[in-house]
């Protein structure tokens, strides 16, 4: 283990991709107070602490799904109450999407209950991209599992972030999921990558699993080829009839270290507060945004389950003095995304297309 001080430096500087499973538990288990310390020292080197990174989810395609996820309502083999539909029109979605800019969106995200889709579906899907990015907002898709011309299409239609999470630690992830294998997912990353799309990937923590496997899901994402752009850290929603429904809970501040690890593992990504807002209370949230968080998703519902209502989010920003980043999509499609802290030198505009 180095000396603190090496420690502190190492962490803000340059982003590592050959952090060990010790030393991620190392992190996890630090006093909280230093482990949040530490955490909004990184975050305040790569971002402005104040601009939260605000998208908006639609279910585009939902339920009847054939995977075997024991925490997702929308897996046909679970009786969960969720109808399912088929795939949406265009129209209907860029609807959504003009409603999810006007309340203050910068990303919109659409989501398919697909193992992966099938070819005769990418045109549907390519279209709405191209109508919602019209609008000016990013552009982002978890569709499940795409080959590397799917990958390519989407694309070429005006993709901007494709969502692909790994959802646990390797050692846990046979016990969640069993109908595709950990590598299925990595592959559908790499070609997600190889199309020169950001990548969004995370997990979901609360599913029972240890400190240790925790340690080892960040450590995961953090060695991965590249850290991913944006990672969602999802505390279960735990819906009656998934295999998970009855969980024991996880400790509230065991979820803010997921957080600060985070941050810390992956000084440049945004690290989102994805599901399970609604079932926290203000003062958790706030910690998580002490704790490096910077992105959450807006609106009332996230793909079948609820979501803090929007008054409720612009009162606990105004509390926190917080403001929704802001991205503007130039006029050849070229996202410009969020105010970056002053003292970043190496990230010029961060022009990211
Ligand atoms: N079917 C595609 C797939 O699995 O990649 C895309 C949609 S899937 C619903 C996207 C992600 O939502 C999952 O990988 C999981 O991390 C998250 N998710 C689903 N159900 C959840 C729940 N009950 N609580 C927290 N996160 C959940
Ligand atoms: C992610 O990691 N979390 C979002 C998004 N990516 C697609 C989905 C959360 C889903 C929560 C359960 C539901 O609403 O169905
Ligand atoms: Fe299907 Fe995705 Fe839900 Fe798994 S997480 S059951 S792949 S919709």
């Amino acid at each position: 283990m180095p000396a603190v001080s090496e420690f502190r430096a190492s962490e803000a500087a340059t982003p590592r991709h050959d952090w060990t499973r010790s030393e991620v538990e190392a992190l996890l288990d630090l006093p909280f107070p230093e482990l949040l310390f530490r955490a909004a020292g990184v975050h305040r080197l790569n971002f402005d602490p104040a601009e939260v990174q605000v998208s908006t989810l639609l279910s585009v395609k939902t339920g009847g799904c054939p995977e075997d996820c024991a925490y997702c309502p929308q897996a046909q083999r679970y009786d969960t109450g969720v109808d399912a539909q088929k795939l949406m029109e265009t129209e209907a979605v860029m609807e959504k999407a003009r409603a999810a800019k006007a309340a203050g969106a910068s990303r919109f995200c659409m989501g398919a209950a697909w193992r992966s889709p099938k070819d005769r579906d990418i045109p549907k899907v390519a279209a709405m991209i191209a109508g919602v990015k019209s609008l000016g907002l990013e552009t982002c898709a978890t569709l499940g599992m795409l080959t590397g011309s799917q990958a390519q299409a989407l694309k070429d239609a005006g993709l901007d972030y494709y969502n692909h999470n790994i959802d646990t630690d390797p050692e846990h992830y046979g016990s969640i999921i069993r109908t595709r294998e950990l590598q299925d997912r990595f592959d559908t990353l790499e070609h997600v990558r190889d199309a020169g799309l950001k990548t969004c990937c995370g997990g979901i923590v609360g599913m029972g699993e240890t400190r240790r496997q925790r340690a080892g899901f960040l450590q995961t994402l953090a060695t991965m080829p590249a850290h991913p752009d944006s990672v969602p850290i999802n505390r279960l929603v735990q819906v009656e009839g998934t295999p998970l429904h009855g969980t024991a809970e996880l400790d509230p501040f065991e979820f803010v270290r997921t957080i600060a690890v985070a941050r810390i593992l992956m000084p440049k990504s945004m690290v989102r507060l994805s599901a399970g807002r609604e079932q926290m209370s203000d003062e958790l949230q706030a910690l998580c945004f002490s704790a490096g968080a910077n992105s959450i998703f807006h609106g009332e519902k996230l793909l079948t389950t609820g979501n803090p209502d929007v008054a409720h989010d612009q009162a606990l920003f105004d509390r926190l003095g917080l403001r929704a980043m802001q991205v503007t999509v130039d006029a050849e499609g070229h996202d410009h995304g969020g105010t970056v802290h002053a003292d970043i030198v190496d990230q010029p505009g961060r022009c990211v297309a």
